[in-house]
């Protein structure tokens, strides 16, 4: 492409101190360096945890920063030693990157690649040095992908390229939201077929658990949420039964014992908050109940639970965009959105994000999956500030910003 080895100007959203509006500016994106690939990002979901980002209350972020982590795009161009995407290929960035070297790749039973930024800040490209710069300032990268900006450069261990034939403004969701719900029913949580599921917190990620039990089989799968506005789209994606906590007395965990009489088999917390991670794994059944954590607390919060709760048999799970990698067959069989009496054509390569994306992408063109109900707003992307309105009013599940 004509503007490779070049700086690109353009457009993006910084946020220049936490709790404050994000701001558009024009950015100037220098070209990516030796295993780095710059894209031209088509379109990026909102997600709550870009506004966890926006607030200042995600893990070990330095200001300012250009946030977004779902979205979908072009390879513009590459630098000195890429293999695995050329210039015009269709990619999505990853939030987890997969360096194939480490221990955890190394592991088939995790996706937490070392690299990952819980364990190694993020917020600058693996020299220690940014690609942004706005106002003669450097601008901090967001899990090395900033998809907030209309280009981007990530190191080609946090790429997937994907089918050519993608719509792109749809398929950014499996970046984030999709995978990280659907993989924690499938993945995770291997939820079986007859069970009862209990899923605390109805945004873009807990709705993907709802679709995730259901394509495991569930038969009872109960959504909860203060906002009564997301049960009519978790019923159409599978939820049997929802319930607002508000309209109770009782704590929402002995609710869920009075009408399944014994607990649920799996409950997920999606909504980051300590009191519901305790009343999620308080739903479960005593014996085999499996709970699953997938929202992250603020900074610094600490839980404290019952150890009954445990002893007597409960699991306690954590789950990060999809999970820990499975190499059980019938596992990677519904994960790719086939019968499980279906003969299954795909490699046991379970969840790790550089190989499972793509997968779950065509797995969206043979029309197996389909997150597309998912998407409640699509706005250009100067309309960011409206999507983020949309997100704290609840009125939205998914907005998508097209550049
Ligand atoms: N009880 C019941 N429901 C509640 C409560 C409550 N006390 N408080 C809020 N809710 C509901 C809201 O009404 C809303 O419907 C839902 O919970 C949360 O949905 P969203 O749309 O705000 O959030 P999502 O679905 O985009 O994201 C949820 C996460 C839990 C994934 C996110 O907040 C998070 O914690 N992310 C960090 C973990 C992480 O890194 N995940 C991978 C990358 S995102
Ligand atoms: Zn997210
Ligand atoms: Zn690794």
């Amino acid at each position: 492409m004509a503007t490779a080895g070049k700086v690109i100007k353009c457009k993006a959203a910084v946020v220049w101190e936490a709790d404050k509006p994000i701001s558009i500016e024009e950015v100037e994106v220098a070209p990516p360096k030796a295993h780095e690939v710059r894209v031209k990002i088509v379109a990026t979901g909102i997600c709550r945890t870009d506004d966890h980002v926006r607030k200042g209350s995600f893990l070990n972020i330095d200001y300012p920063v250009i946030p977004g982590h779902e979205g979908a795009g072009i390879v513009e161009s590459i630098g000195e030693g890429v293999t695995c995407v050329k210039p015009g290929e269709k990619v999505i960035p990853l939030c987890i990157p997969q360096c194939g070297e480490c221990s955890s790749c190394l592991n088939p039973n995790t996706n937490c690649c070392l690299k990952i930024h819980f364990c190694e800040s993020q917020n600058l490209m693996p020299d220690k040095t940014s690609r942004f710069t706005c106002k003669g300032k450097p601008i901090h990268h967001f899990l090395w992908i900033s998809t907030f900006s209309e280009y981007t450069v990530m190191p080609d261990s946090a790429i997937a390229r994907i089918d050519a034939a993608a719509p792109l403004d749809k398929v950014c969701l499996f970046g984030c939201g999709f995978s990280t719900g659907y993989g924690a029913a499938i993945n995770t949580a291997k939820v079986k077929p007859g069970s009862t599921c209990a899923i605390f917190g109805l945004g873009g990620v807990g709705l993907s658990v709802v679709i995730g039990c259901k394509a495991a089989g569930a038969s009872r799968i109960i959504g909860i949420d203060i906002n009564k506005d997301k049960f009519a789209k978790a019923k159409e994606l599978g939820a049997t039964e929802c319930i607002n906590p508000q309209d109770f007395k009782k704590p929402i965990q002995e609710v869920l014992f009075d009408i399944t009489s014994q607990g649920v088999d799996y409950s997920f917390e999606v909504i980051g908050r300590v009191d519901t991670m305790v009343a999620a794994l308080a739903s479960c059944n005593m014996g085999s109940g499996t709970c699953v954590m997938v929202g992250s607390t603020p900074l610094g919060a600490q839980i404290s639970i019952d150890p009954v709760l445990l002893l007597t048999g409960r699991t306690w799970k954590g789950s990060l965009l999809g999970g820990i990698a499975t190499t059980e067959p019938n596992v990677i069989q519904i994960l790719n959105g086939c019968c499980v009496q279906t003969p299954c054509l795909f490699s046991p390569l379970g969840w790790k994000l550089k190989d499972t994306i793509p997968k779950l992408v065509t797995s969206y063109m043979e029309r197996k999956l389909n997150p597309d109900m998912l998407i409640s707003h699509i706005l250009p992307f100067d309309k960011i500030n409206e999507g983020f309105e949309l997100l704290h009013s609840g009125k939205s599940i998914r907005s998508i910003l097209l550049f």
